[in-house]
């Protein structure tokens, strides 16, 4: 049942190199007696061209690095596995990963971010991308998305020119990882086809609090074909189980300097701790006869079908279970492409899409030094391969016979073509004149960015309002900033009037006349996800602590799979109240606020009285409260959070919340069971919105 992903397995399994036994030797298997020392004439030198050694580790040392992606240099990556839940789509797809509840399909997953090289912090405003490798028993499929569902233009002959405006400008390359300068929004306002992509990239979609919380899109229409060769157009759709959540741009900047890795350790973090990530992939299926049914051009991918108009089906489960051995090996070198496709399953002819199945391959020439990159063993498909391809850089298959070529009688007239299980490319009659263009449907750009504006929960709204203020304010020629105001105003009166009263700028006279009615699934407060697990929580200890008490909440929380760090003034441990000492993970002056998701007080009257006189510590509560986490106090904890002014007197039975600020006077064993449960209620919602949006409700 399994054997498709242990056949991946045991294929890795056969590439892994032990570094920790055996004796050190050189690339051809010589044992050496030192790597310190160069071999010299004498103490003092000069070194030797005979020390081999030497020159062989310096040599492959200056060639370690290979070009970084052009775009998507930064990035982490997982494996995991697939299966279908039921075989329902077998109805419209030959593709036997999609329909067989039998099959478990091996994957390996890399997550990026698109503009920033390969150094760059994780935490930046920008698009994630969302590439699944599946290695099906028929060969290695692709599925090249990001986490928006949209992409930001609609012909792919024009990405050089969108990033090269989005990447860092050219005479100084200043800055690095960010959309805020003249270059972009420049492209932009000349290219409206970027707005709809631009307002996700002003959302908390382009924030991500981890990866894990992420939704991905295939972007493009696909097809799906059965085994009559009939076809159904298709949106694939990735949805986080741990629902959809964002970091606030404040905490992204800090991020990007307390911790650059902040996603990619998480991700490492939660696979080891075995708290594995899970999706569910979902279709949109829209049958060939309704392919014109549409406003937009099905083939335009600057638009997106509203799930409230064609539904998302669940179709399988995602489950990313196991870090690489090695980031440069699998990671760096994985190479994905949209043209990788199986039988079941092929392009339409988006124009964006037609170009990506020329680059990938491209790219991957260059990036992975010749035409055998696929035999790397990131790559390596669990399907038989047998070719008549040969040679080249890095060929490390040693081809068996005579005949190198189709047909032949020598080698038996092997590899014999397939007839049935062969990929057959879809059929479709075409006519038209060639002509360097588009159809005229693709040619609206407003209609779409008004809907995604309309669709947002107050607080996003809030957000969008202020990244537009935020990325505009930077520009330094005004008559851009006055340009893409023009376009928010054709897109929507309030977002124009909102961002114009931010900027201090007057409000175009142009306006936006067509109605749109909102998609409530594209805000993500309609994936909060359920429950707890993986948030992280912070807890403030010191000298004294109610450690009793701190164990009673704590095992509660990580019962609901919460992760618990304690924080003290200093590291290795604080003694207990009444005796005993309680282990410090972290002094504070190692981490931030910002790198949890809520904040718990312990008690112990002694504790107490010195956090309330740690400057660092009142801090790290006060910013949590400001970014509407989730505050939680017990005992004397509880009182410190009414001394500094967030909690209101407990009730009579002392325990109580408001705007997310959770207490209880009880200490000890005597803490009841509700505290925890109020604290995670509040930590389910991520945010106490109330705090910073007013016009929200508790
Ligand atoms: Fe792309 C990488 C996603 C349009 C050309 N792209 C790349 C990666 C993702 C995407 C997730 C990183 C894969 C990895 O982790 O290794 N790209 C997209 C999506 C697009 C898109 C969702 C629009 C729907 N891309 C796009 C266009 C072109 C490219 C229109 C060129 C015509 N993309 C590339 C590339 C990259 C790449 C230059 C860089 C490194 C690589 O391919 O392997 O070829």
């Amino acid at each position: 049942m399994d054997s498709e992903r242990n056949d991946k397995q045991r294929q890795l399994d056969s590439y892994r190199v032990a570094r920790d036994r055996g004796y050190l030797t050189t690339q051809q298997g010589v044992r050496v007696d030192g790597t310190d020392d160069t071999v010299k004439v004498g103490d003092r030198g000069p070194a030797l061209l005979a020390d081999f050694h030497a020159r062989e580790k310096i040599t492959h040392f200056d060639h370690e690095r290979i070009p970084e992606r052009v775009v998507h240099a930064r990035g982490a990556g997982a494996y995991g596995r697939f299966r279908p839940h039921t075989g329902w789509l077998g109805r419209f797809t030959t593709a036997r990963f999609l329909t067989d509840p039998a099959v478990e399909t091996p994957v390996f997953v890399r997550f990026s971010t698109v503009a920033g090289s390969r150094g760059s912090a994780d935490t930046v405003r920008d698009v994630r991308g969302f590439a699944t490798k599946f290695y099906t028993a028929e060969g290695n499929y692709d599925l090249v998305g990001n986490n928006f569902p949209v992409f930001f233009i609609q012909d792919g002959i024009k990405f050089p020119d969108f990033v090269h405006a989005v990447k860092p400008e050219p005479h100084n390359e200043i800055p690095q990882a960010a959309s805020a300068h003249d270059t972009l929004w420049d492209f932009v306002a000349l290219q409206p086809e970027t707005l709809h992509a631009i307002l996700w990239l002003m959302s908390d979609r382009a924030l991500p609090r981890s990866y894990r919380m992420m939704q991905g899109f295939g972007v493009h229409t696909f097809r799906l074909v059965d085994a009559d060769g009939q076809s159904t157009f298709v949106k694939f759709h990735w949805k986080p189980k741990l629902g959809v959540h964002s970091l606030l741009w404040d905490e992204c900047q800090q991020i990007a300097g307390r911790d650059p890795d902040f996603n990619r350790r998480d991700l490492w973090d939660c696979i080891a701790a075995g708290q594995y990530p899970e999706w569910e992939l979902g279709v949109q299926l829209i049958p060939e006869h309704r392919e014109f049914d549409f406003d937009f051009d099905l083939l335009d991918a600057t638009k997106l079908i509203p799930e409230e108009y064609v539904p998302v089906r669940p179709v399988g489960t995602m489950v990313l279970d196991r870090n690489p051995d090695n980031f440069f090996a699998e990671t760096e070198q994985v190479a994905f492409h949209t043209a990788n496709l199986v039988r079941g399953i092929d392009f339409t002819d988006d124009p964006l899409l037609q170009l990506r199945n020329f680059s990938y391959l491209d790219t991957q020439l260059i990036r992975l030094g010749g035409p055998n990159f696929a035999q790397l063993p990131i790559n390596r498909p669990v399907a038989d391969v047998a070719n008549h391809q040969q040679d080249g850089y890095g060929q490390h298959a040693i081809p068996q016979g005579e005949a190198a070529y189709t047909e032949n009688t020598i080698g038996g007239g092997c590899p014999a073509l397939a007839g049935d299980g062969a990929f057959q490319h879809h059929s479709e009659s075409l006519y038209g004149a060639t002509a360097r263009g588009r159809g005229a449907k693709f040619r609206e750009y407003y209609t779409q960015p008004r809907m995604f504006w309309r669709s947002m929960s107050e607080p996003e709204a809030d957000h969008i309002v202020a990244a537009f203020a935020f990325e505009l304010g930077k520009l330094t020629r005004p008559e851009i900033r006055e340009r893409v105001l023009e376009h928010l105003a054709r897109i929507d009166a309030e977002l124009a009037v909102r961002v114009a009263a931010e900027l201090g700028m007057r409000v175009p006279g142009v306006s936006y006349n067509g109605e749109v009615t909102a998609s409530p699934a594209l805000s993500q407060s309609s994936l909060p996800g359920e429950g707890i697990a993986t948030r992280k929580i912070a807890v403030l200890i010191a000298d004294g602590v109610d450690a009793d008490g701190l164990e009673r909440v704590s095992s509660a929380l990580r019962g609901r799979g919460a992760v618990l760090e304690t924080l003290a003034a200093h590291g290795g441990e604080v003694g207990a109240e009444g005796g005993g000492t309680v282990p410090v993970d972290r002094s504070l002056a190692t981490v931030s606020s910002v790198l949890y998701d809520g904040v718990l007080v312990a008690g112990g009257p002694d504790a107490v009285e010195s956090l309330g006189g740690d400057g660092p510590a009142v801090h790290f509560v006060l910013e949590a409260y400001k970014h509407a986490k989730p505050i939680g106090g017990f005992g004397a904890g509880a009182s410190l959070l009414r001394t500094i002014g967030l909690s209101p007197i407990p009730p009579e039975d002392g325990l109580g919340t408001v705007d997310g600020v959770v207490v209880t006077t009880a200490s000890g064993r005597d803490i009841p069971a509700r505290f925890a449960d109020a604290f995670a209620e509040v930590l389910a919602r991520h945010r106490v919105w109330r705090r910073i949006t007013h016009a929200v409700p508790a």
